[in-house]
């Protein structure tokens, strides 16, 4: 067999004794990684941050889990039931699914897939990380001093006027943190169109690249609105300014648009970064050229556009007129059309492709899966009359966590595989990378899949009780995010196990064409001692690759 080899990277090697020769080298003190401004070290920092609270909101969903396995109320309060689920979507939504792949694998991979140094304000990456902090401490707060019952969505009246709890708290830590990802998304958008190394025209560009571009402009975009909606909720609960009470003067409804125009876009941020990552994936481990590479990277591109017209599907049963339903049923198809795009895409990569199923394939294959269910359901979801049955079910939460979970959770764990030797310059075990995405693949579908069951059958989404005849699907539910939970918590393990025992990783482990696998592992403090001439197209396999199939 014989193996692609890249051009071997010589720069580092005269100036290497001068120099630290690694990224982590440059410095072992907190403070070194503390003030750092290496878009690579506030990627490590980014990485603990965001591991944190990953497992933090789990813990949120094992205490809703643990509640369901009996019809009744018994190990919770009514109130703590609805505490503990806000706890979960506030987490995993700002504090994890939002920022993780941008800032982890966006942060560290963009430099260095584009052949720049660094990103175009690296003291702003800084900065952002620090505020992304903030964020967190503010709902650490929220969390300790006893809470918020309203849901993620916060929907009024419900948050200003009914529910007890920190509800201002709880938007200023989700205001705050949306600074964050304002800030990550300028930078991205800046380096990419400044940064790029000579040669690297905007069609060589990896497709994680264009995917993240896309991202940035709906970070940037979007976010601002969420900000003033949180602004608006702060004033009216705090000082009784009517936006959205009724008795004020207000309308609720309108919270829901301003959430949704925020929210629905908001799933984009979380879905097209993950769609990068697996475009990656299936190129480097099929050895092939991404299939319709331009219609990939536009297919971000067009998401991102319409993803910014279809919120009132969010709104059919919330009385919105019946022409405005139909057109957001509409555009909600429309929607679908450069996802479908994109999976084709990935098929038609694979397909005679030279499959090395190692860890991060399985990671991607299983997304791809898991994302055409999900997405399918949202269909189902737009179709007006469907969404009258399903709307506020189980259903619902099944069709966004196949998505959310299934999909973007699934795309960071095999970028964190994928890009591990590159980040740390150790190799995993591959037997255990193997048995955990094969745990969260089959735990994640026993968790959900009985919901879309139960939701069909009209159980409602954020009860506590719930008919006798519904407890062996919600027991099976809980019986998989068990096996879910140990997938999880297995990288953890061996990941970190790696760090101390695991083999050297080579510049280049899996033979992918990225210019950040032509540095060593890990790459050096400045990435590239001379700035790479870009004179090949992306994903340059030998055709013979292609031919062999
Ligand atoms: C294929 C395109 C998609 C369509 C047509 C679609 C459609 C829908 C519809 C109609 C709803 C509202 C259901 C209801 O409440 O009655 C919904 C809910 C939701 N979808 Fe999707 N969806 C799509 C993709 C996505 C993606 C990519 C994500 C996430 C990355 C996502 C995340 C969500 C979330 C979080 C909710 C529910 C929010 C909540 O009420 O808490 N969807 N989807
Ligand atoms: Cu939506």
């Amino acid at each position: 067999m014989t193996v692609y080899a890249p051009p071997a990277d010589t720069p580092n090697a005269d100036t290497a004794s001068a120099r630290p020769r690694t990224y982590i080298e440059a410095g072992y003190t907190l403070r070194s990684w503390l003030l750092t401004t290496d878009h690579k070290r506030i990627a490590i920092l980014y990485m603990v941050s965001i591991t944190g609270f990953f497992f933090l909101g789990a813990l949120g969903a094992a205490a809703v889990r643990l509640e369901l396995l009996t019809p009744k109320l018994d190990l919770l309060s009514a109130d703590g039931y609805n505490r503990a689920f806000t706890l979960h979507g506030v987490v995993m939504v700002w504090f994890f699914l939002i920022p993780s792949i941008p800032t982890v694998f966006g942060n560290f991979l963009i430099p260095l897939m584009i052949g720049a140094r660094d990103l175009a304000f690296p003291r702003l990456n800084l900065l952002s990380w620090y505020i992304y902090v903030l964020g967190g401490l503010f709902t650490a707060y929220v969390l300790v001093a006893g809470g918020v019952e309203t849901g993620w969505t916060l929907y009024t009246p419900l948050s200003t006027k009914y529910a007890p709890g920190h509800t201002v708290m709880a938007a200023a830590a989700i205001f705050v943190v949306g600074f964050s990802s304002i800030l990550t998304g300028l930078n991205f958008i800046v380096t990419i169109h400044t940064l790029r190394a000579p040669g690297m025209t905007w069609f060589r560009l990896p497709i994680f690249v264009w995917s993240h571009y896309a991202t940035s402009v709906i970070l940037v975009l979007a976010t601002p609105v969420l900000a003033m909606a949180l602004i608006l909720l702060a004033l009216e609960r705090a000082l009784g300014i009517g936006v959205f009470d009724p008795d004020l003067g207000g309308d609720p409804l309108l919270w829901q648009h301003l959430f949704w125009f925020y929210s629905h876009p908001a799933v984009y941020i979380m879905i097209l970064p993950s769609m990068g990552v697996v475009t990656e994936l299936v190129t480097t481990f099929s050895r092939k050229r991404v299939f319709g590479y331009e219609f990939v990277a536009f297919a971000s591109i067009a998401i991102a556009i319409i993803g910014f017209l279809v919120w009132g599907h969010h709104m059919f049963v919330a009385g919105q007129s019946m022409y405005a339903s139909m057109v957001f049923s509409f555009l909600s198809f429309l929607v679908a059309a450069p996802s479908a795009v994109k999976v084709y895409n990935w098929t038609a990569t694979l397909y005679k492709g030279q499959l090395d199923l190692r860890a991060p394939l399985l990671y991607a294959m299983g997304f791809i899966g898991l994302f055409v269910f999900g997405g399918l359901t949202g269909l189902i979801l737009a179709s007006l009359a469907l969404d009258v049955h399903a709307h506020g079910t189980a259903f619902v939460v099944a069709h966004f966590h196949y998505i959310m979970v299934g999909g973007a959770v699934s795309a960071y764990l095999g970028a964190l595989h994928c890009w591990w030797p590159k980040m740390t310059g150790r190799l995993y075990s591959e037997f255990w990378g193997r048995i955990s995405a094969l745990l969260i693949f089959f735990g994640f579908n026993i968790t959900f899949f009985p919901q879309y069951i139960l939701g069909w059958l009209g159980m409602p989404r954020r009860y506590h009780s719930y008919p006798p005849e519904f407890q062996s699907w919600e027991v099976l539910s809980s019986a998989g995010a068990v096996m879910l939970g140990v997938g999880y918590l297995l990288p953890l393990v061996y990941l970190l196990w790696s760090l101390f025992y695991g083999p050297r990783a080579p510049a280049n482990p899996w033979g992918a064409t990225g210019l950040e696998w032509r540095v060593p592992s890990p790459p050096p403090k400045h990435n590239f001692d001379e700035i790479p001439v870009v004179t090949w197209k992306a994903y340059d396999y030998p055709p013979a690759r292609e031919e062999q199939g």
